[in-house]
């Protein structure tokens, strides 16, 4: 067409010596960030696990118990008590599956760690939730663990590596010195709602499924509200690990957990004093009895509570 010829004969020749300099500078530019430190060394790939049985990341649009023990970790946790026998001092060495050490710059920050430990014992008695301190060498990790009772404890480790930026998850057991605590004597509530108390406050958990009860591989709401005894005082509850309740369930044969936090739209609103009430969403696919320990933080102080429970089939 004439008018495009008109066009093409006004535009100026092009200039290919600058069109290279720019074209190499951009390709200089790309391979520098490339090469540029990201923080971690690893890749997604070192959290890869081949052929079946991997453990599924969770979505966390659908909490869910996640199978730790019988699902291959694409990583390696060692425990080792360190020093005296007595010494309350563990080291948690974590690595890939290749033997690449997993240390505080390979992982992100959720809800404020970047490392959460979930210690629990054989009753599900003695639960705590524990941050270890990067150590001396690569993937080494400290903390301090104060058991209740002797017995096999178990460790579930839960962190996001950088490189996937999805939940992951593995497990260690160690044995606490001491006498072990007798056979599980708690109680499995018959009521619709899961009651405990600590101190001045009483903590009830509805579950909102069909019938009031919680039935495996079917979704529930959980109502998790605090009150105070004395009828009406203000409840003193704050944020700890960026939410106003932690919830983390166990089977009694500790195969795994479930980590609950509030919806999102209870995430965000601080609560009513008076009753400070968080939804929580819960989906447990195998029957059989739980334990869910709630911790929360009240005027400063840290409060569990465990609430014993039967998932119907
Ligand atoms: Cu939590």
């Amino acid at each position: 067409m004439p008018a495009c010829d008109e066009t093409s004969a006004k535009r100026p020749p092009l200039n290919w010596r600058g069109a290279g300099w720019i074209t190499g500078a951009a390709m200089a530019l790309y391979v520098a960030f490339r090469f540029l430190p990201t923080g971690t060394n690893l890749h997604h790939l070192d959290f890869r696990v081949d052929g079946n049985g991997g453990l599924e990341m969770c979505d966390p649009s659908r909490p869910q118990f996640i199978p730790v023990v019988a699902a291959r970790s694409p990583v390696l946790v060692k425990l080792e008590r360190s020093g005296k026998p007595e010494a309350n001092t563990l080291t948690l060495t974590l690595s890939t599956a290749g033997g690449k050490p997993i240390g505080p710059e390979d992982l992100l920050a959720v809800h404020t760690r970047k490392l959460h430990l979930l210690a629990v014992d054989e009753t599900l008695t003695d639960y705590q939730h524990l941050h270890p301190e990067p150590g001396e060498r690569a993937g080494e990790w400290r903390f301090t663990h104060f058991p209740a009772h002797g017995g096999v404890y178990r460790v579930f480790a839960d962190f996001t590596p950088a490189a996937t930026g999805r939940g992951l998850y593995a497990f260690s057991d160690y044995i606490a010195p001491g006498a072990a605590s007798g056979p599980v004597s708690a109680q499995i509530e018959t009521t619709p709602v899961l009651t405990a108390r600590r101190g001045d406050w009483e903590f009830t958990i509805v579950p909102g499924g069909a019938g009031g009860g919680i039935r495996a591989g079917q979704p529930t709401t959980l109502g998790f509200a605090v009150r105070a005894m004395k009828g009406g005082d203000p409840v003193p509850l704050e944020l700890v690990m960026d939410a106003y309740a932690h919830l983390v369930a166990f089977d009694v044969g500790r195969t795994g957990f479930a980590h609950l936090h509030p919806r999102s739209e209870d995430q965000g609103k601080v609560p009513d004093p008076r009753r400070p009430e968080l939804n929580f969403d819960l989906m447990i696919p195998q029957p059989g009895r739980y334990v869910i320990w709630a911790q929360v933080q009240l005027a400063g102080e840290p409060v569990f509570v465990p609430f014993w429970f039967e998932v119907k089939p």
